[in-house]
Order: C-alpha cells, then sequence, then structure tokens
C-alpha cells in the first residue's frame, strides 16, 4: 500500500541518516512538535467558544469538566491506513452467507416499518438494511467510545483538528436538544455515533425522530436509525426506482479503447477519482461490457461509469455515488449495494405510498 510503504521508506532512511550522524548532531536534532497550547488551556479556550456559540453552560459543564484525551484515539487514528485490506478480501468478508442470513432476517423482522420508511423516502428496505449492516452489524456494535472525549482527542491532537473541532460543538449542540445523554452519546473513536455511524453534523441535518416519541434517537430505536439512513440517502440524491449498479464483465484489451472512451473523473473523493466518467450502457455494451449473472442491464441511454475493484468490474449508475456519500469507499459502496441485492425488499404500504402522478 502507498502510504504505508512511503512511511517505512522514509522511517528508514531517517534511521539510516541517523546513524551516519555524528552523536552531536542527533542530539540536537528537534522533537516531534508537540501541540501549541497545553490541554487544560485548550480546554478553557474551547469552553469558552462552545458558550459564545450558544451551547447552554449546564451542557459544556457536563461534557468538558472531566473530559480527558484519549491515548488510543490517537493512536487509532495513525494507523488506520495501514489497516486496510484489499478490496477482493473485504467483500469477501463483509458480504458473507451469515451476513446475508442475518440481513434477511432483519428486513423480515422490520418488514413493517421499513415499508413505511421506503414509502416515505424512495430508498428500498434492501439499501437501509445493507447500510445498516454494514455500519454497525445491524445495531448490535455501534461503538463503545464516548463521543465527546473522542472528539476532544481528535480536535486536540490531530491534522484535521479544525473538522473535529467543529464536529465537537455540533455534539454539544445535540446534548443540548436533550435528544441523548452524555453517558450514552457514544459510537466510534472517530466520533461516528450510533446504529448508523452519523457524525454529528450528519445527525443534525439528517437524522430523523421517525417513532414520534419526541427524541431523535440513532442509538436506540431501530425506527428512528432506519429513517435516518433514508433520509440521509435521499438528501443527497437517491433517485427512487433506479438501482446502483451491476457487475459486469469486460473482453481483453478492452482497457485502452475504455481509457479513451471514459477516463477517470478529475474531481469529487478519493473513490469518484477511481471512477470513468459517465457513457451510456449502449456504448458500454459497444466496449464490450456484459452483466454478470442474470440481472440485466437497465434502458441503454441510461448512464453509467466503470469502477475496477480488485479483480472485479462493475458498471455503476448516479445513486452509487450517492452511497460513496454515506463512506467514500469503494469497498463500502460496493458492499452495501452487493447485500442489498441479496435482501428482497419489505412491501411498500399502499396506503403510504406517494400518489400516482396526475394524467
Ligand atoms: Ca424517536
Amino acid at each position: 500500500m502507498p502510504v504505508s510503504t512511503s512511511r517505512l521508506i522514509v522511517a528508514l532512511a531517517v534511521a539510516f541518516a541517523a546513524a551516519l550522524m555524528p552523536a552531536l548532531l542527533v542530539a540536537q536534532e528537534p522533537a516531534a512538535p508537540s501541540p501549541p497550547v497545553p490541554f487544560p488551556e485548550w480546554l478553557a479556550q474551547l469552553r469558552t467558544e462552545a458558550l459564545a456559540k450558544g451551547i447552554s453552560e449546564k451542557t459544556v459543564e457536563a461534557a468538558l469538566s472531566n473530559v480527558e484525551l484519549q491515548p488510543v484515539v490517537v493512536e487509532r487514528d495513525r494507523t488506520q491506513a495501514e489497516r486496510t485490506q484489499s478490496i477482493d478480501k473485504y467483500l469477501q468478508r463483509r458480504v458473507d452467507k451469515k451476513t446475508v442470513k442475518t440481513a434477511r432476517d432483519m428486513a423480515r423482522r422490520h418488514a413493517t416499518v421499513l415499508g413505511n420508511v421506503s414509502a416515505k423516502f424512495g430508498v428500498p428496505s434492501s439499501v437501509i438494511v445493507a447500510v445498516w449492516g454494514l455500519e454497525s452489524n445491524f445495531g448490535r456494535f455501534s461503538g463503545v467510545r464516548p463521543t465527546i472525549a473522542s472528539l476532544v482527542t481528535l480536535a486536540y491532537d490531530n491534522r484535521r483538528a479544525p473538522m473535529f473541532r467543529e464536529e465537537l460543538f455540533n455534539a454539544l449542540r445535540i446534548l443540548d436538544r436533550g435528544d441523548i445523554d452524555l453517558s450514552q452519546m457514544k459510537g466510534s473513536w472517530a466520533g461516528a455515533m450510533g446504529q448508523p455511524q452519523f457524525m454529528p453534523s450528519s445527525y443534525l441535518k439528517y437524522a430523523q425522530d421517525f417513532d414520534r416519541d419526541g427524541k431523535t434517537d440513532i442509538w436506540g430505536s431501530e425506527t428512528d436509525v432506519f429513517a435516518s439512513v433514508a433520509n440521509y440517502l435521499k438528501q443527497n440524491g437517491w433517485t427512487a426506482g433506479a438501482g446502483w449498479g451491476r457487475a459486469v464483465t469486460l473482453p481483453k484489451g478492452a482497457a485502452e479503447k475504455i481509457e479513451s472512451a471514459a477516463p477517470l473523473r478529475t474531481t469529487g473523493c478519493e473513490a469518484v477519482r477511481q471512477m470513468t466518467e459517465a457513457l451510456t450502457l449502449s456504448r458500454w455494451r459497444s466496449l464490450g461490457a456484459s452483466p454478470v449473472g442474470r440481472l440485466s442491464l437497465p434502458k441503454p441511454d441510461h448512464t453509467a461509469s466503470l469502477v475496477r475493484a480488485g479483480t472485479r468490474n462493475f458498471l455503476v449508475f448516479d445513486n452509487y455515488a450517492v452511497l460513496l456519500q454515506y463512506n467514500c469507499a469503494h469497498a463500502y459502496a460496493l458492499a452495501v449495494g452487493l447485500l442489498a441485492d441479496q435482501i428482497p425488499s419489505a412491501p411498500v404500504p399502499k396506503a403510504a405510498a406517494p400518489p400516482a402522478p396526475a394524467k
């Protein structure tokens, strides 16, 4: 992997150079830069800023008076690149038989509420269940790290500190709303919260109180979780009834033709820049793309981009880019799509379905 390899090379080069240097020079090497402000001082500034932003004194006091830095958070953040694995392995592991079975069981168990959510937001229940499965193993593991302490740590000691500082203020706003108790506000070491793993800013934008109990609870209410996931996808452009993509095969030697017909995109997050520009399906067919399995491709004038993922190729539609908005990694978006394809969608209740367009 390029990141770890380059780090290793740098580390080896530094060690080698150090070995050649006279001891005196090595001793004078500056230490790694430490955060410029001591933590207690930094925290005091943070508290003042939170109050100035209109967050209540009660919340600031409860959340920040005894907060401590979490060394494990820093460690995880610094080593995450090294822990990634190949996309083929990831897909094998995340979309295995056991996960598919659990996903189907969950879709059946929650069929009524999923049908209602799907009717309101226009996102298939299979996709909602797949996102839920990938994010928190169907709500069984949504993270045990205290969100405030994780975000404080990342905002204090991190190269993306401004982003995490903003997320910390958002987390305090959520506490202020009374949706969740401080002791229950938990998630990943990186600040992603609850069963859909929303960052606090996503929670404030997209989370839903679909069971109408007055609390938007993405930690404990499956109904709220499903509606929050569906609303996230809808607000980011999910098109009802359009699917996400298909696995395809390409003929040998097609690479060159594809490269000139459909160059890689130049804007967007890293995963988007690894996708080709969109072409019509009829153009892809003329380049030799052929769907794998029994699922046929949609209408010939539908457009799609090519994603090369490990040993497999996929033609993906606009909804795929919406999955990348949730988590910008092909391993993730493909796992969601491939898992969703194996989950029958709950029927959308007629009464709750949007009215048919007038003739
Ligand atoms: Ca609720």
